[in-house]
């Protein structure tokens, strides 16, 4: 077998080595791993988690990386020592809010195959005899979580991956990469060179140094976390001094940003309650004391934290011994070479393990004044902490991303550069396997569009976007959010040029991409139809207005305008563009100019990378409309190679240049016809056709299609020219009621009609035929990406089908995410979900299993711990046989 091609692994962390296991255990075993620090602990974040593993996430690829941690994890050890403990995690409601969310959490959990239970107080002090159940509303067991050791497990997968070939170099800090004609060939450390055809960064919050020496933004912002442990408590003796010991569930009292767990007899206590406490990644600094860092060890003070007294609050916290010996780092070796503000925590405990050890430069000194509030709220909590004081303390760093998400995917712009940057301990050994499966197989097993290095846009990767919401990622770290809950700072970086008008139409905006998008429009409030709206449920009622029903409703009665704008399209041209985008979508574009096709993208294993439509405007000229950046990012990877044929191909993102107003509902055509020297009937603008021309003085190309399901155009035009075409056709819409309507009613429309989001309703895990997308594939065409897998799936038929759901209760709205029962079992979740208001059905799309999926099953959809009836309903509910489309 060969050894694969020759890979290295920047950073030894947890990551470095989970994913050094995962490529040698798929055979690629010529795997060098390079740290600057010494082993087995080179001084980045690993060494200084407390491997809390709470597996429950919003995001089913997160969950799913986090079981796959744990199971992983729970068959790991070093010389005996086991890297997991199943201690079971116990998240607590102290509020009513958070009761609710915790079972709304259950509902994640459970829709993700993670067993999980709530409690009431009085189970929960029995899981947990600190706590005093009269302080608690009830708790969220899951008895699957618990305790990773991360140092260990770190080792325990690098020595597998030696024992299968694997190099693990300490003392090599990476300087440079090496490339040529777009690919990587090679690494550059203080000391040495070592060649490569894949490199992949694992190095954590110095990631955005490494990425920077390749031209690429890893977007992410190095934070500190506190985390400090408690002098023994007389409760919990019967542990004895052993740090790693620990037999009660690890807790999380969100309401307080706090976690907790035993270290013996002592509790670690963990706190997000702190002002956001960024650092730039070029003061971190190195571990010393090795070869390969030469004298260029530097820690610049700028993190602000150490400008911080520190002995004042920690007589308030009580610190052992005072404040000073937190402030003191003289008893740590190395410290002094880390110049003063190296993160040291003062006060070592005998037999107790360091938290560190060593030059640490991934930890800052312990800011007691910052520890202050969560202290308390920790004795609160567990009375029992009053009897304590804080022993130690820590202001441990590790990243944030904007969204909170893992940063995994291949450099842009410089085959062979991956990274696997901004992930926790809890999903390292799932990242890892991904990324691993990603270069190996060519694709995940799971859906990583979320974790995607490439799914920004380029103002999300601006420096201010990306410390700005990552400190804000920080700040709601444990907050109860909504779904629909708008972004905060950085707004209104993107507008299109309809945004004034939206603005004087008192839209209700929210942001998606930095987009400002209008979810509905104050200036309906009088729309006789509000009335018709029926109220829903005080969750599903957030950052949502009967306005937005009323919207939905005038859409299909009389005409709407919708801002398209944020609807990503590329230029497709040249040549080869005919051929080029028939290799990679399932559908038959060879076709006129004029056509428009409505089309997939597939893997090679045959899921659905994006729905898209693909409009031929001339020979060598396509207009495809996609669903976001990772499209864009699709496409361009999958561009002949340089050569002869070079430039026969371009894609272009024109975005931000053009614009688009859907005009959409029945008297469309009416209004529109008059404004233009097109023929908009039926017979000479057909549904799927695209035409360009004039509207007024406006030039458009018009593509005769409607996500909303309803007669109409999505009229394009180039940005400049955008308020021009809403005033022309704001004017003449006069007459026939037009009204701006928003993403709300949008969303309405849509599952009404039965039209699949992507990335929401399916993804890279699911084929077409699974989610009803069939008659998108033309086998017949010849060869395509995903095909022959694709052929192979559609023989062995579908194991899971998306199916159509109406709830019973008008006002039982679901947002997404929450588990389907059948036959009281769990057996899949809602993708998405919204009232009808034309069909006056309320909708949920749910995977279920495709044996349980017929029309009339009835089952149940978890909703905040209620189970609300539905019932599995033929599809599309509104319009099926697609008259008002075509007329
Ligand atoms: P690191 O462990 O930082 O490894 C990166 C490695 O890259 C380092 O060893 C570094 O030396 C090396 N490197 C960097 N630059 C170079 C270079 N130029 N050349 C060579 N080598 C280089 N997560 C949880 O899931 N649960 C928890 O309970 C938890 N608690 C935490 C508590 C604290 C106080 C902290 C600080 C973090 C906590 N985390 C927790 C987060 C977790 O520790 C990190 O997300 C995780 O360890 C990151 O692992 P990594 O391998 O990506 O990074
Ligand atoms: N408009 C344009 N491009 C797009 C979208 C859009 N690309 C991304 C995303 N939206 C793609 N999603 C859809 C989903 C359904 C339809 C169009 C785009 C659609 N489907 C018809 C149907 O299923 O009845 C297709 C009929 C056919 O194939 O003839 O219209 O909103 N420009």
């Amino acid at each position: 077998m060969s050894a694969g091609p020759r890979v290295v692994v920047i950073g030894a962390g947890i990551v470095g080595c989970a994913l050094a296991d995962e490529l040698t255990g798929r055979g690629w075993t010529d795997v060098t791993m390079l740290d600057q620090g010494p082993l087995p602990r080179p001084g980045g974040s690993t060494g200084h988690a407390p491997g809390l593993v709470f597996q429950t996430n919003p995001s089913k690829t997160m969950t799913e990386f986090a079981r796959y941690t744990v199971a992983k994890y729970s068959e790991l050890s070093v010389d005996g020592q086991a890297c997991y403990r199943p201690v079971g995690g116990l998240e607590l409601a102290t509020t009513p809010a958070r009761w609710a969310d915790l079972a709304r959490r259950h509902g994640w959990a459970t829709s993700w195959g993670v067993p999980s239970f709530l409690r009431s107080p009085e189970e929960c002090a029995r899981l947990h005899p600190l706590i005093d159940p009269d302080r608690i509303l009830g708790g969220f067991h899951i008895p699957s979580d618990g305790l990773a050791r991360p140092v260990l497990a770190a080792q325990a997968q690098a020595d597998r991956a030696t024992s299968r070939g694997a190099r693990v170099l300490a003392g090599q800090r990476v300087t440079g990469i090496r490339q040529a004609g777009g690919a990587v060939t090679g690494v550059v450390t203080a000391t040495g060179e070592f060649p490569a055809d894949v490199v992949v960064c694992c190095a954590g919050i110095w990631g955005p140094l490494i990425g920077a020496m390749v031209g690429l933004t890893v977007p992410l912002v190095p934070m500190a976390h506190q985390y400090a442990r408690t002098t023994p408590l007389p409760e919990l003796a019967g542990l004895g001094e052993d740090a790693d010991a620990a037999v009660s569930p690890i807790l999380r009292h969100q309401e307080a940003d706090l976690y907790f767990r035993e270290h013996g007899d002592r509790v670690g206590v963990g706190a997000y309650g702190h002002r956001p406490m960024p650092l730039d990644p070029t003061e971190i600094g190195v571990a010393s004391g090795t070869g390969g860092t030469g004298g260029t060890v530097e820690l610049g003070a700028g993190d602000g934290t150490c400008e911080l007294g520190v002995a004042g609050g920690a007589d308030r916290l009580g610190v052992v011994g005072g404040g000073g010996e937190f402030g003191g780092s003289e008893e740590l070796s190395g410290a002094g070479e880390l110049g003063g503000a190296g993160g040291v925590y003062g006060a070592r405990i005998e037999g107790v393990a360091e938290l560190g050890g060593g030059a640490e430069p991934a930890i800052r000194e312990f800011t007691p004044q910052d520890f202050e509030e969560s202290w308390g709220a920790a004795v609160e909590l567990l009375p029992s902490l009053g009897e304590a004081k804080v022993a130690d303390g820590i202001n441990g760093l590790f990243s944030f991303t904007a969204d909170g998400m893992p940063l995994m995917g291949e450099h842009p712009g410089l085959r062979g550069f991956w990274t696997a940057e901004a992930v926790w301990i809890t999903h390292s050994a799932g990242v890892a396997r991904a990324v691993a499966e990603w270069l190996v197989d060519g694709q995940p097993a799971t859906a990583v569009h979320g974790c995607d290095l490439n799914r920004f846009e380029a103002v999300q990767l601006a420096p201010s976007y990306v410390h700005t919401r990552s400190c804000r990622a920080f700040v709601e770290v444990y907050d109860i959010l909504h779904p629909l809950q708008p972004a905060g700072e950085p707004r209104q970086v993107r507008t299109s040029p309809f945004y004034p008008r939206q603005q004087e139409l008192g839209g209700w905006f929210s942001e998606a991409t930095g987009w400002e998008r209008p979810q509905w429009f104050e200036a309906n409030a009088g729309l006789p139809e509000v009335r018709d709206v029926p109220a829903r449920n005080d969750w599903a009622s957030r950052y949502w207005s009967p306005i937005a029903g009323a919207e939905a409703l005038v859409t299909r009665r009389r005409v709407a305008m919708y801002d398209m704008t944020p609807l990503k399209r590329v230029e497709v041209t040249g040549g080869a563009a005919l051929p080029f985008l028939q290799a990679l979508t399932t559908g038959q574009l060879d076709k006129a100019p004029g056509a428009v096709t409505y089309t997939l993208l597939l893997g090679p294993d045959g899921g659905i990378r994006s729905d898209v439509t693909v409009a031929r405007l001339g020979d060598g000229e396509f207009q495809v409309g996609i669903n976001g950046p990772l499209d864009v990012d699709w496409l361009r990877r999958h561009l002949p190679p340089d050569g002869p044929t070079n430039g026969s191909v371009q894609v272009r993102d024109i975005t931000g240049g053009t614009c688009c107003i859907g005009l959409w509902g029945p008297a469309a055509r009416d209004l529109l016809q008059p404004l233009t020297g097109l023929d908009l009937s039926s017979k000479e603008f057909g549904y799927f056709r695209a035409r360009r021309g004039y509207v007024g003085d406006v030039p458009v190309t018009a593509l005769r299609l409607s996500y909303v399901g309803e007669l109409g155009w999505e009229l394009y035009t180039s940005a400049d020219a955008g308020a021009r075409l809403w005033d022309t056709l704001w004017a003449a819409g006069q007459d026939h009621g037009v009204i701006a309507a928003g993403r709300a009613a949008f969303s309405s429309l849509r599952l009404e009609k039965g039209y699949r989001a992507w990335g929401v309703d399916m993804t890279a895990e699911h084929d077409p035929y699974e989610a009803g997308l069939g008659f998108a594939v033309r086998l017949g065409k010849g060869d395509f990406l995903g095909r022959d897998a694709l052929v192979a799936r559609k023989g062995a038929g579908p194991r899971q089908r998306l199916s159509c759901l109406v709830i019973a209760d008008p006002a039982q709205v679901v947002m997404g995410s929450e588990p389907v029962y059948v036959q009281g079992r769990p057996a899949g979740y809602v993708t998405s979900a919204a009232y009808g208001y034309t069909t006056g059905q309320n909708i949920a799309y749910a995977w279920l299993p495709a044996a349980a999926a017929g029309p009339g099953t009835e089952v149940e959809i978890e909703y905040f711990g209620a189970a609300v009836p539905a019932v599995v309903t033929e599809e599309p509910l509104f319009d099926p046989g697609m008259t008002r489309l075509r007329s």
